[in-house]
């Protein structure tokens, strides 16, 4: 059984098994959420990165793939980067977005993490509207099958709070 969870704050202040970044495919770093876990974490990330690149992913992490490093020096075990999709009005990748999450949970199972720290992906730089992938958040999460115990939706303002909150309570 999973336990959903909300906080209000910062995720590379956490304390659980493993972060979730909002990568892109590169894996080399960018703003937001990554630039965050980057500078937080400390450079043996970013060797990993290097090294994912190096061997299994030279062309990059697809959209909607996770992948798991080191946590360097944060309050994890490992950082699982998954790369959400840029949002568009004409097409829709929700499908993508929800593998994100799905994608990191089977890393998760695949690493024995029991608790996992989630930011809202694609819901900054790349354009999702909050209400939507706050939504699909916690659709994916509730109805995909983990051993992962805890999954703590890490929400960096007031309004992304409170667009989860309003879908926990619906379910
Ligand atoms: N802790 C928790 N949430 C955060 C933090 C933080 N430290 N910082 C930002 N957020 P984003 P994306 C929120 O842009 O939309 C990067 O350049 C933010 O307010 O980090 O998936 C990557 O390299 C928003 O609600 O990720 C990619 O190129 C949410 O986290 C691209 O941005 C996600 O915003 C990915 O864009």
């Amino acid at each position: 059984m999973t336990t959903i969870t909300l906080v209000r704050g910062d995720i590379t202040d956490q304390s659980v098994d493993a972060i979730v970044n909002a990568a892109n495919s590169s894996l080399l770093g960018g703003g937001g959420v990554d630039g965050a876990i980057h500078r937080r974490g400390g450079p043996a990330i970013l060797d990993d990165c290097r090294r994912l690149r190096a061997s299994h992913y030279g062309k990059g992490l697809p959209t909607g793939r996770a992948v798991a490093t080191t946590a360097g020096n944060l309050d994890a075990r490992w950082v699982i980067h998954t790369v959400g999709p840029v949002y568009s009005a004409s097409e829709d990748r929700s499908a993508l977005l929800a593998s994100c999450y799905r994608e990191s949970l089977r890393v998760a199972d695949e690493l024995g993490a029991r608790t996992v720290a989630f930011p809202a992906v694609s819901a900054g730089i790349y354009g999702w509207p909050m209400d939507d992938a706050a939504r699909i958040a916690v659709e994916t999460v509730r109805t995909t099958p983990t051993e992962v115990e805890e999954v703590r939706f890490v929400l960096f303002d007031e309004r992304a709070h409170e667009a989860f909150t309003a879908q926990l309570d619906a379910g």
